[in-house]
C-alpha cells in the first residue's frame, strides 16, 4: 500500500491524486477566484476582508504595473514587510507575473539583508520600512533595484500578454537558508513544488472553502507563507493575518472570526497553554504544530485544556512540508506521523539521516551547484535531520547531523552567530550551542573561551546586536577557561553543552 493512503479522505484513491493537475500556483488559484468570486480570502485590520475577485483584480493591476516597470518572468523580486493584505496582493502578483519572490524576514539588519541582495541580484523590493530600502539599494550598487512599498505604487500598465503563464518547473520562490552549513543559500522552489504541497495539505487535513485561518506567522517563512497562505488560496479558503503573535490577539481574532483553522510554533502553542485560555480553542476544526518539536507533555497539557488533538507536521524550506500525522487516525505525540501524498522517505543507512524525493522537493541552491550536488545522494534530498520510524510507519525526529539551533521557530546557524562575535578582541575562540528553554525550545547561548574583562559581555551583545537580527542573538555570555576540544583541536560542541547546562 502506498504509504500515504492513510492521508486520504475516505473514497479517495492514490491514483486518484493529481497534486500538480492545476500545473502552477495561479493555475490553481484564479480557477478558485472564478468559481467563487465573492468568497472572502484575505482579512487583515486596516482593510477588512476582500474577496477573491478583489483579490483578481487587485493582483491583475499590480502585475500590470510590475510588467510596465520592465520586470519580465524569472527575475528577483525581494519581499520584506509585516503581513497585511496589500503585501498579499504584491506577492500574488509577482507570482502571477514569473517573477521569483524572495521572502526576506523584517528583523533582518543591513549585513543579513545585503548578502541576499548581492547573491540573488533582485530587480525589485517590495519593503514596509524605508530604512530597509536604502539598505537594499546600497547593496545594489550599480545595478539598478527598484525599490517600492506593499502597495506598489508605481504607475499602472496594461495586463501583461505573460499574466498566469508559467508551468510547474518554473521558479516561483527563492527562500534563503543555510541549509547544512555555512552563509545563506537560496533554495529554489518551484510552482510544482508549492503547489505540490498546498495541495498535499488540503487532501491530508480536509482544507476545504468553508475554512478560516487565523495566521500570526510571518509571511516571510515557509510555514507562514507556503502552509498558510498559499495552503489557503489553494483551497479557496479564508485567511486573518495577524501583525505578529500574542496570545490575546489571536485568542480575540480566533473568536471574532469563528476560525476554523490555527498553525503554530511549539513557542506559539506553549504560550497559549500558559495563559490558562485553551478552553478558547474548543471551537476550531484543527491545531496544527510545526518548524520545531513539540514535546509530548505539551501535546497532551494543549488535548486536555482545549479538546484540540493537535496534528504535528514536519517541513523544510528545501521541501515545503513532508511529514504530518494523520487527520482520521493516531495523532501521536512525540512523533511528526505519515509521508504527506506524493513524498517518498527513507533513513540512510548507518546514519538514519532522513531522505526525501517527491515532486515537493526544490531542485537546488541558487547558483550553488556544489552545495546542491552535496545535499542530494542518489536523487534523494539530505534534510540533516535524524529520524526513527516506528513499526507502523511513524517518523520520530531523534536528531540532527546539521548545526542548527532552533529558538521559537526560527533557524539559528550557530556559525553566522560565532563570526560576528569573533571580531571582538578578547574572545580567543566561541561556541554558540543551544540549550533547552521552556519558551524558545532552545535558547541561544555563546560559550566565549577567553578572560572576560570589565566590559565584555556587553561588548559582545552589542556586536550581537549591530550585526544580527534579534532572535539569532545570544541569551547569555558564558566565559570559559578553555573550550572542550577533541583531539584534533576542533570544538566539540556536545561537549560545550555538559559545560555550560
Ligand atoms: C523574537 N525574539 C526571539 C524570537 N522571536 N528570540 C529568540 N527566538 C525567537 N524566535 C526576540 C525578540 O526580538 C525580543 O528581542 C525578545 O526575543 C522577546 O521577544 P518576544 O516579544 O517574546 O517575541 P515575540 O515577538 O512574541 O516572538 C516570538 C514568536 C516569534 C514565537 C511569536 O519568534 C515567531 O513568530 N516565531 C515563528 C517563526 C516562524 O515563522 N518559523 C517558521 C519557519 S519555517 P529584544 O532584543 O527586542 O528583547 C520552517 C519550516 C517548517 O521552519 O517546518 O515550518
Ligand atoms: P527551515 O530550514 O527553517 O525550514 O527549518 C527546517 C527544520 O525545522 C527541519 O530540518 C527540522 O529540523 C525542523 N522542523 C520542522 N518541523 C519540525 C517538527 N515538527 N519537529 C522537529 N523539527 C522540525
Amino acid at each position: 500500500m502506498t504509504p500515504w493512503a492513510a492521508h486520504l479522505p475516505p473514497g479517495l484513491a492514490p491514483d486518484d491524486v493529481h497534486l500538480l493537475a492545476a500545473a502552477s500556483l495561479p493555475g490553481s488559484w484564479t480557477a478558485r477566484w472564478a468559481a467563487d468570486p465573492a468568497h472572502p480570502t484575505v482579512h487583515d485590520d486596516r482593510e477588512g476582508w476582500i474577496t477573491a475577485d478583489e483579490l483578481e483584480h487587485r493582483s491583475r493591476a499590480v502585475a500590470g504595473r510590475l510588467a510596465h516597470a520592465g520586470l519580465v518572468p524569472g527575475e528577483r523580486v525581494l519581499i520584506s514587510a509585516a503581513a497585511s493584505v496589500e503585501l498579499v496582493v504584491a506577492h500574488v502578483a509577482a507570482i502571477r507575473l514569473g517573477l521569483v519572490v524572495i521572502p526576506a524576514n523584517t528583523g533582518y539588519l543591513e549585513r543579513e539583508v545585503a548578502h541576499i541582495v548581492t547573491d540573488a541580484a533582485p530587480s525589485l523590493a517590495v519593503v514596509d520600512d524605508e530604512e530597509r530600502g536604502r539598505w537594499i539599494a546600497a547593496a545594489a550598487g550599480d545595478r539598478e533595484v527598484l525599490v517600492v512599498g506593499t502597495d506598489v505604487a508605481i504607475p499602472d500598465g496594461p495586463d501583461p500578454a505573460w499574466l498566469d503563464g508559467v508551468g510547474s518547473d518554473d521558479p516561483a520562490i527563492l527562500a534563503y537558508t543555510s541549509g547544512t552549513t555555512g552563509s545563506p543559500k537560496g533554495a529554489l522552489l518551484s510552482h510544482g513544488n508549492l503547489l505540490s504541497s498546498a495541495e498535499a495539505l488540503r487532501l491530508a487535513w480536509r482544507w476545504s472553502p468553508d475554512d478560516r485561518l487565523v495566521l500570526p506567522l510571518p509571511l516571510f517563512h515557509m510555514h507562514g507563507l507556503g502552509v498558510g497562505l498559499h495552503g489557503t488560496l489553494t483551497a479557496g479558503a479564508s485567511v486573518v493575518l495577524r501583525r505578529g503573535f500574542e496570545v490575546a490577539d489571536t485568542l480575540g481574532a480566533i473568536g471574532e472570526h469563528q476560525a476554523t483553522l490555527f498553525f503554530g510554533v511549539p513557542t506559539m502553542w506553549s504560550r497559549l497553554a500558559s495563559s490558562g485560555r485553551l478552553d478558547e480553542l474548543r471551537a476550531l476544526r484543527l491545531g496544527v504544530s510545526g518548524s520545531a518539536p513539540l514535546a509530548a507533555a505539551l501535546h497532551e497539557e494543549i488535548t486536555a485544556g482545549s479538546g484540540q488533538r493537535l496534528i504535528e507536521r514536519y517541513g523544510m524550506t528545501e521541501t515545503v512540508m513532508n511529514v504530518s500525522n494523520p487527520y482520521d487516525g493516531d495523532r501521536r505525540p512525540g512523533t511528526v506521523g505519515l509521508p504527506l501524498p506524493g513524498v517518498d522517505l527513507r533513513l540512510a543507512e548507518g546514519t538514519d539521516e532522513i531522505l526525501l524525493q517527491g515532486p515537493n522537493v526544490f531542485s537546488g541552491y541558487w547558483q550553488r551547484p556544489e552545495a546542491t550536488a552535496e545535499t542530494f545522494v542518489d536523487g534523494w534530498f539530505a534534510t540533516g535531520d535524524v529520524g526513527a520510524l516506528d513499526g507502523d510507519g511513524y517518523l520520530r525526529i531523534v536528531g540532527r547531523r546539521k548545526e542548527l539551533i532552533i529558538s521559537g521557530g526560527y533557524n539559528v546557524y550557530p556559525r553566522e552567530v560565532e563570526d560576528v562575535l569573533r571580531a571582538h578582541g578578547d574572545v580567543i575562540d566561541v561556541a554558540v550551542v543551544g540549550l533547552p528553554h521552556p519558551d524558545w525550545g532552545e535558547q541561544v547561548i555563546a560559550v566565549v573561551e577567553g578572560a572576560p574583562g570589565p566590559t565584555s559581555e556587553a561588548d559582545l551583545l552589542a556586536l550581537a546586536t549591530a550585526g544580527l537580527a534579534a532572535y539569532k542573538r545570544p541569551k547569555r555570555v558564558v566565559f570559559v577557561e578553555a573550550l572542550p576540544r577533541n583531539a584534533l583541536g576542533k570544538v566539540v560542541k556536545g561537549d560545550v553543552v555538559d559545560q555550560v547546562r
